[in-house]
């Protein structure tokens, strides 16, 4: 077997440099373990990717949808066993285990090695091993990264095309001698032929029991086993933009980080910008793609899920969105929540585990108010509303372009990035956490987004709706000690002169009343929340009045207007109630213990503030 085996394949110009024949060189030697039939070096261009899909539509990998209803879209339907990322088969390999950290699953990089070693063996037996060159940000730009994915699900090429910048510019980059991080990707489903040379049949969505999701932050690898699914197989995402970069970044004075980037101008023409981290499924793609409901705001979109962030030239905090296009959760995504998330998704896209309606097109819980009376569900079902199981899988996705998105702002691909102005925390939570609040420091800052806690969503294995802390909305995400990751965000805050330092705020978008319902219509009423939040890190006049746990609006600041919300709700929101914060305050005692003395003596400071703050409120 050749490298340049399937005549289909784009051969890459001849290697000339010693950074090129590397490259072979990894690649023959990944081919030599995994012993695929063929090897396919993809170039990025449409004709790939349209070869690549009607592949999969003639393998039954995809359904094409009605093309008058939704254009060149497509439905996948995953095994019902590889439907989100799978945390606990997710590793962080450093050469020390409290490098990594409590938080995450450590094993010694050698051992693990030897382990993959041994699943990989054979494991692209039958398939086509792809090459694809990819870039993380704008291609060759000041804050962007290279890497390559080998992989045998044409799936993953695809959406590794949509959600990142793949190509033969990039492998030009790579070839000059550019970094790249290699990742290697199997689905771990060889097809085996029989004596007579006969091929078993695949099935329309490999994969296997056992998966490995590894990541080696210190030699900056990435080895995939066993999924298909999301952000366990298109390893630009959470395992090399977060994982492998978070490590990056902190070697380098950077920060890469669980956050969407918008850019909200007010009706005096100015422009802020805002990241902002929130634990997955917590609403990053909603408020990205925010249309204000207050007059004269807009809000553009930069970026959905992560935002890369270094002090510029100018000495201000830089963001690019490393990523190219949407991965979005489909279940709440509706005309009336997210009309631009709708816009975006006409065409183009590919919806994974969704369900099919009997004229072609996508639906899934929260599209329309009206629930259709027939489809077929996500597993390929017959279901109709008496069926008493989700028609879509909670958490079905759409793969889309960015700049598909009608609000996409057109410094979105600036590979400068954009200053931020305010950085902001949050996480779903029923109780205490108000509706926002500011930090008093930037240390104050890191504290709230070292105590994040949010209750937990479909989009990784786990009980949905327990309390879980989730740190900076890192926990599955963070490439090293998230301690440390805290003492680097304390470091990076250090050093920014004062005008240049973002403000930090915490939002809680999810406060249920006593009848359990949200107490805050959210989505596009956000706005109301962003206004201040923008108004207050641009320095302007907007009120504001201490709590224990930050400054919240003093009245009358938050635009409520046309709202009708009762005063009572707005109380209820801004609550502050010091004997279950004092009991909050003993859990995050117990949780910074978990990292012993790794925990900066700058966040038990703020905890002994925060208690002084309740005391206080309790006995004024
Ligand atoms: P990941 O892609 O997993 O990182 O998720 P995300 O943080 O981008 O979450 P997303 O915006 O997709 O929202 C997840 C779920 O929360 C969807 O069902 C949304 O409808 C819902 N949601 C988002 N914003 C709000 C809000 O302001 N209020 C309420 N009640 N629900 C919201
Ligand atoms: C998340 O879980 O935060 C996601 C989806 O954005 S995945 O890409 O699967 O990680
Ligand atoms: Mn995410």
């Amino acid at each position: 077997m050749s490298i340049l085996a399937d005549p289909t394949s784009t051969r890459p110009t001849t290697p000339a440099s010693d950074a090129a024949l590397a490259v072979r060189s990894w690649v023959t030697s990944i081919a030599d373990l995994t012993q695929p039939d063929a090897v396919v070096w993809c170039d990025g261009s449409a004709e790939e990717r349209e070869r690549l899909t009607a592949l999969m539509v003639e393998s039954g990998s995809l359904i094409a949808l009605d093309p008058e209803l939704r254009p060149n879209s497509y439905l996948a339907r995953s095994d019902p066993s590889d439907v989100a990322r799978v945390e606990a088969r997710t590793f962080i390999c450093s050469e020390r285990e409290i490098d990594a950290g409590p938080t995450n699953n450590w094993r010694e990089p050698a051992v693990m090695r030897a382990e993959l070693r041994g699943v990989f063996d054979g494991s692209m037996r039958g398939r086509t091993m792809y090459v694809v060159p990819f870039s993380m940000g704008p291609v060759g730009g000041p804050i962007s990264q290279a890497g390559i994915q080998l992989t045998d699900s044409p799936y993953a090429v695809v959406s590794m095309s949509i959600m990142t910048r793949t190509g033969s510019d990039v492998l030009a980059l790579i070839d000059a001698g550019a970094p790249f991080v290699p990742a290697v990707h199997s689905v771990g489903a060889p097809l085996s032929t029989d004596d007579a040379g006969v091929k078993t049949p695949d099935v329309p969505w490999p994969c296997n029991d056992l998966k490995y999701i590894v990541q080696l932050p210190e030699t900056r690898e990435i080895w995939s086993y066993g999924s298909g699914y999301g952000g366990n197989a298109l390893l630009g995402k959470k395992c090399y933009a977060l994982r492998i970069a978070s490590a990056m970044a902190r070697d380098e004075g950077w920060l890469a980080e669980h956050m969407l980037i918008i850019r909200a101008t007010s009706p005096q023409g100015r422009a802020y910008h805002l990241a902002a981290a929130f634990p997955s499924a917590c609403g990053k793609t909603n408020l990205a793609m925010l249309r204000p409901t207050i007059p004269g705001w807009t809000v553009e979109t930069i970026g959905d899920d992560i935002a890369w962030m270094r002090p510029g030239p100018d000495g201000r905090l830089r963001a690019i969105n490393p990523e190219a296009g949407f991965f979005g959760v489909a279940p709440g995504t509706g005309h009336r929540t997210n009309p631009t998330a709708i816009a975006t998704i006409a065409r183009d896209t590919i919806f994974t585990n969704v369900a099919l309606t009997d004229d072609g097109d996508v639906w899934w819980e929260g599209l329309t108010d009206e629930v259709p009376e027939h489809l077929t569900d996500w597993r390929g079902q017959d279901w109709t509303p008496a069926s008493g199981t989700p028609a879509a899988h909670p958490n079905s996705r759409f793969t889309v372009a960015a700049d598909q998105c009608p609000t996409i702002a057109d410094s979105w691909d600036d590979p400068a990035g954009v200053p931020i102005d305010a950085i902001v925390f949050g996480g779903r939570r029923a109780t205490n956490v108000p509706l926002v609040a500011q930090a008093y420091s930037w240390e104050h800052g890191v504290f709230m987004g070292a105590t994040i806690s949010s209750e937990q969503t479909a989009a990784a294995e786990g009980t949905v709706g327990e309390l879980r802390r989730d740190p900076f909305a890192m926990l599955p995400f963070c490439g090293y000690n998230m301690a440390d990751h805290w003492s680097h965000w304390l470091d990076v805050g250090a050093g920014l002169t004062p005008e240049n330092r973002p403000e930090i705020f915490q939002v809680n978008w999810f406060r249920k009343g006593e009848d359990g319902s949200y107490l805050w219509p959210g989505f596009g009423e956000n706005s109301r929340v962003v206004e201040w939040i923008v108004r207050r890190a641009g320095g302007e006049k907007v009120g504001a009045v201490p709590s224990p746990v930050g400054l919240v609006p003093a009245p009358g600041a938050l635009d409520l207007d046309g709202l009708d919300l009762p005063d009572d709700t707005v109380t209820a929101l801004f609550d502050v109630d010091p004997g279950s914060w004092l009991t909050e305050a003993d859990l995050t005692e117990a949780f910074f213990e978990r990292f012993g003395d790794r925990t900066p003596a700058a966040l038990t400071d703020q905890l002994d503030d925060l208690r002084a703050r309740l005391q206080v409120w309790l006995h004024p």
